[in-house]
């Protein structure tokens, strides 16, 4: 309670400000309304405290990251996000690509021989990559590599080669797992609430499709992701609606790992007129997704998009995961106008990027094994790649 006589000191808090902290600092569940109090009226240094006080609590100063590569399909999408900069309509494909089985594999095996763990495979939604050409993908991956995870695909892509193939969820879900699929991405949530969602996610599934994907993914036993992209045309209201729809889901089975705030880049797409918004309401939405979402282990800043500065500052905000290498191999946010043009940070790089926060650097698995503990480890070039 010490925490508590501090911040009243520290200035005039309203009743409800003091209640909400009251519950954070008892480990309780604060509601609806105390997020919506949060987003429209709570300062920055009492988010960060709060915050800060359950990162500590769950993790200490640890902080993850893996060393990991994206594969792209394609660029070219059948739907029309319009806050999306990558996907190159079907009618005008000059700029497309659309990589083979055979290409895909390549980009793959030219991870040969170094430490990579995971492989991250999301793209554009097109018929060609259909059931099977997935279920071979995956299988073709694993034979090649059989330890390394591969983490693929959303519910957008799922529900739509699901339907095509006439396959239940169930069903599907299954073959994919069996034929190699570790674990699912947070893509594709964008903005749940269909005031919003019909607005911007260009036809694809529904908030209820993509947590009913979700939620038998955990029941057959992988873990997943979840995101939100904040900052567009939306109000508090819906991204509290958004992060109350996942930690029901997460109070039912508990196989969500991360939450990743996405912010919405307004480079190249159909949203440009918009404004991005501030790094300051970023800090404050990573520190209200840490209060609110009590059931989430862990809350990353993906800095391919939000930047290594913002990134590295949000580790005081509620953060401790920064996702991985990359080594370059996206091109999401570069084409949405992240400010890095060629997303890849070694090893090294990571670990002096949390050090200088005051952060302790783990390098983990995808579900989250300790790999390497940079604080009582050294890291040897030699032994590990960078
Ligand atoms: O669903 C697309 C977003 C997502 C823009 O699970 C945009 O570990 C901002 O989900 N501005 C795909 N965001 C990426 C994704 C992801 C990334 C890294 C790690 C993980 C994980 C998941 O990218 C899309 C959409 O919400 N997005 N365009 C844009 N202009
Ligand atoms: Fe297609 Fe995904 Fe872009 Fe939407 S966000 S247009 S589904 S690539």
């Amino acid at each position: 309670m010490r925490l508590l006589s501090h911040i009243h000191s520290a200035g005039h808090l309203s009743p409800q400000a003091s209640a909400i902290a009251e519950k954070v600092l008892n480990d309780q569940r604060i509601s609806d309304e105390d997020a919506i109090y949060l987003y429209e009226h709570a300062d920055l240094p009492f988010l960060s405290m709060l915050a800060h006080h359950i990162r500590t609590r769950k993790h200490g100063r640890k902080t993850y990251f893996n060393r990991n590569f994206h594969i792209e399909p394609t660029n070219v999408c059948i739907y029309t996000c319009s806050f999306c900069s990558y996907s190159r309509r079907i009618k005008k494909r000059e700029d497309g690509w659309e990589f083979t089985l055979d290409e895909m594999l390549d980009q793959v095996k030219a991870y040969d021989g170094k430490p990579v763990t995971e492989v991250h495979i999301v793209g554009g939604v097109l018929p060609q990559y259909n059931y099977q050409f997935y279920i071979d993908l995956f299988q073709a991956i694993k034979e090649h590599r059989p330890e390394l995870h591969i983490k693929a695909l959303t519910p957008v892509e799922y529900h739509y080669i699901f339907k095509k193939a006439k396959v239940s969820y169930e069903e599907g879900m299954k073959a994919m797992i069996e034929a190699g699929l570790d674990s699912m991405p947070g893509g594709g949530a964008e903005i749940f609430h269909p005031e919003i969602r019909d607005q911007i996610a260009g036809g694809k599934c529904s908030g209820d499709e993509w947590l009913e994907i979700h939620e038998i993914s955990h029941n057959q036993g992988i873990r997943t992701n979840a995101t939100m992209l904040y900052g567009h045309i939306e109000e508090y209201w819906h991204r509290v609606d958004h992060m109350r729809q996942l930690r029901e889901l997460q109070d039912r089975t508990g196989g969500f790992q991360t939450f990743i705030p996405l912010k919405f880049r307004n480079q190249n797409n159909e949203m440009s007129h918009l404004p991005e918004v501030s790094v300051i309401e970023d800090l404050r939405n990573y520190a209200i997704a840490r209060i609110y979402l009590d059931n989430f282990d862990h809350i990353k800043a993906y800095w391919p998009m939000i930047g290594r500065k913002t990134a590295q500052l949000s580790l005081s905000f509620g953060v401790n995961d920064i996702d991985g290498t990359i080594d370059d191999t996206t091109k999401i946010y570069s084409m949405a106008g992240a400010e890095d043009q060629n997303p890849a940070m070694s090893t090294p790089e990571l670990i002096d990027m949390v050090k200088r926060a005051g952060m302790h650097p783990i390098e983990r698995d995808t579900i989250y094994n300790v790999i390497h503990d940079f604080e009582v480890e050294e890291f040897e070039p030699e032994s590990v790649d960078a």
